[in-house]
Parts: structure tokens; sequence; C-alpha cells
């Protein structure tokens, strides 16, 4: 009958054709109402030094210090300083959690929600949630994420997938000089001290970095992640962390309707996901004319960016992103049954298809380090 299939000349119990697990992406199923949200707060934050040494401070967290808002519109130039004031991080170091493990080791014990929060957790950096989180709409770059299981708690770290590495390593020079431009920015919109002034004379070091470490709920899935913070504003009305985090970023100057309605659509969808997550506030723009100066800022409040696309047929729905997020989270925690750090589950997405999963041991997958394994397990 239907569904019965025959063993053939083997010999052995007969065998079902189990199918392997998918997890679809499509917009459409991920409709409905909002999830439940847990409000994010901050547990802590570490600092990246120029040579990209961790510090379990915020030494490297700057301070929001725009131009005059009543003053002639700005003119800052990104691409003063370009090449030879730049100190691009190496980006063939695979560095996986291991920051966020670090601080993770270092305040496990302190950690609130009781015992047995972290073993119910999952721990990520907040880029991989963000990817998550704009899946059904992204049309052109996939994804994977290795994912394993140390006592309870579930790791995500993301693999660069094969397309991602050639077209990081045939980068376009433009581009290369696009990437230093959004740098660029942050030095002329931040002060190294609250109330100070930009100083843009000197090098640009993509090493350093300031993180903060979140907690959230998505659903039923805690949640311990970290993400880099631009600066924090002196003169915000809350200036308790994250409220008073302002993400800062560069696009094109717009001109057409037609431009306003690209950027709300692709754009500010991840924008939105990126601070969204974190419970950042606001995103503070700046819109570059074509020989790379910036000349006009603008503020998007991230829990106002919403209202910008909702009038237009083609656009994107919070509810879509959040919905599919727990979604992979359920099953990722379903795929995942075994607790065994030299154990990945590799999952694959393409657009258009749906997320795959793979089952690989130790290296080249394996991203929990024997250091942290170690110290974790006693
Ligand atoms: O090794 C890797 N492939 C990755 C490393 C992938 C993703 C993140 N990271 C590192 C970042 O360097 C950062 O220190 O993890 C830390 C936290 O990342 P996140 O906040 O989770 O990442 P995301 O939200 O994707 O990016 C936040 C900012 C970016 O700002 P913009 O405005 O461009 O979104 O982190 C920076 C960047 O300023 N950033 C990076 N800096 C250097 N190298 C990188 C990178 N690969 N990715 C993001
Ligand atoms: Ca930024």
């Amino acid at each position: 009958g239907a569904g019965e299939m025959k063993d053939g000349a083997t010999g052995g119990p007969p065998k079902r054709a189990r199918p392997a697990p998918s997890l679809p992406t499509d917009a459409s199923l991920y409709a409905g109402p909002f999830p439940f949200y847990r409000r994010p707060s901050e547990l802590g934050c570490f600092s990246l030094d120029s040579e990209r040494r961790y510090h379990g401070d915020s030494r490297a967290l700057r301070y929001f210090a725009p131009p005059p808002a009543h003053g002639s519109a700005p003119d800052f130039d990104l691409r003063e300083g370009y090449p030879e004031r730049y100190r691009p991080r190496d980006e063939e170091t695979r560095e996986g959690l291991d920051h966020l493990l670090r601080w993770l080791l270092e305040h496990r014990g302190q950690l609130e929600g009781g015992p047995g929060w972290l073993a119910g957790a999952v721990v990520t950096w907040r880029g991989h949630l963000t990817k998550l989180l704009t899946t059904p709409y992204e049309l052109r770059e996939g994804w994977q994420l290795a994912a394993s299981r140390l006592q309870g708690t579930l790791y995500l770290s993301e693999v660069e997938t094969p397309a991602a590495r050639a077209q990081r390593l045939a980068r376009p020079p433009l581009l290369r000089e696009l990437m230093y431009m959004g740098y660029k920015f942050e030095q002329y919109m931040c002060a190294d001290t609250p109330g100070g002034s930009p100083d843009p004379s000197g090098e640009v070091n993509t090493n350093v970095a300031f993180c903060s470490v979140l907690r959230s709920r998505l659903g039923t899935h805690p949640l311990l992640f970290s993400g880099e913070v631009d600066c924090t504003d002196p003169k915000a009305p809350s200036t308790q962390p994250p409220a008073c985090y302002v993400e800062l970023k560069t696009s094109k100057e717009m001109h057409s309707p037609g431009q306003w309605r690209s950027f709300y659509r692709h754009k500010l969808l991840k924008w939105w996901a990126q601070s969204f997550l974190p419970g950042v506030p606001r995103v503070v723009a700046g819109f570059r004319d074509p020989e790379g100066s910036i000349r006009s800022l603008r503020t998007f409040p991230t829990m106002e960016m919403f209202e910008l696309i909702r009038s237009y047929r083609e656009g994107w729905n919070p509810s879509v992103c959040m919905n599919f997020c727990a979604a992979f989270l359920s099953f990722a925690q379903s795929t995942v049954t075994q607790d065994d750090p030299r154990l990945v589950h590799l999952f694959s997405w393409e657009p258009g298809g749906p997320v795959t999963v793979s089952i690989h041991h130790d290296a080249p997958y394996a991203f929990l380090p024997t250091w942290y394994v170690d110290a974790v397990t006693q």
C-alpha cells in the first residue's frame, strides 16, 4: 500500500523513507500576530582594542557627538584618510563566538534568571539573529549557522558560505572604500569622552569594538546575545543601556519617491532588525552624495520604521520576521538533541529554498573552543 517500502534483497528490517527535516521560509507562512519579545536588558559588556584584544569593560564605548542640529548642513568627507589611515580587521581570522564565550565564562556565576536559565537559552551574536529575522524577505544572500548543544545551552555560530567567501576575496576596490566610509562616518559622529568633540584626524581601526551583552526572550526561547554598539548618547532621555545607544549608518542620498520606496523596502528592514533585537531605540543615518560627502542627517526611531513601509503593497512585516525566527529556534532546538560540543548541526539556507540540516563532527565545523568546554564541564 501507499507509504509501504519493500526492503529488497538485504533482508534487514523494513525501512521507511524519512524525509530529511527542513524548515520553509516563505513569508506567507509566518504572518499572524507579533510574538512575545521580552524587552532586552543589558547583562554586561566588553571591548576589543586596536589589536583585537578582549577587555571585560567599556573602554571602547564612544559618545554620540552630532554636529549642531540647527547649524549648516554637515559636510563630512568620508573618503578622507583612505587608504593611508585605515587599519581593517583581518577577516581571515575566524573568531566564532570566542569573545562572547569569554564574557560568559567570566559572568555565568552571576547570571540573573535563576539556576538553569542558561541551560535553556540560545547563545549567539546579534548579527546572526538579524540574518534570521530578514530571511523571509532575503532574495540574494544565503547563510549557514552551525549549532552545538553544551550543558543544555544551544550555541549558534555563523559559517561563511563559499559564495560569501568568494565575494569577500574578490571584493572590488570601490566596495572596500565604501566599507571604510561607513566607519569614517562613525569617527565624524563620535567622541571619546561624554561632551567631547569628534577627532577625524586619527586612524580608522576596525579591530576596535564595544559589544553589549543582552538578555531577551522570543516566545518560549530565552536568548543571550551580544552585538556591537556604535555609541551612547550622553544626552539621551534614558541613560540606561540599551536605551541610550545609537546606531550609525550611511546611505546614498535619495532624490525620487521611487528611491525612497526602495530604501524603505530593503535597507530599512535590515536596520530595523539589527536595532530592534537589542532594543537600540534609534538609527542616525548620514546620506552621502556621489563624491562621498555626507550632506544630510536623519534620525529613524526603530519603533517607527515599520510605519514608513506599512502603506506599500510589497513591504516587510515585523511579525513575519519574528515569527520566522521563533520557528527557526524551535526547529533548531528540536533538531539538536545530543549534548556534545564536538557535534555540529549545520543549518543551511539559500534564497528560494527551505532551511536544511547536515551533521558534522569536529573540524572544520565544531566551534566551541576547548578552553570553554573544559571550563564549563570542570
Ligand atoms: O567573523 C565574522 N564573520 C563576524 C564577526 C560576523 C559577524 C560579527 N562579527 C563580529 C564583529 O566584528 C563584532 O565585533 O562580532 C561582533 C558583534 O557583531 P554583531 O553586532 O553581532 O554584528 P552585526 O550586527 O552584523 O554588525 C554590527 C557592526 C557592523 O556595523 P554596521 O553598521 O555595518 O551593521 O559590527 C561591525 C560593523 O561595524 N562588523 C564587523 N566589523 C569587522 N568585521 C564585522 C566584521 N566581519 N561584521 C560586523
Ligand atoms: Ca553602524
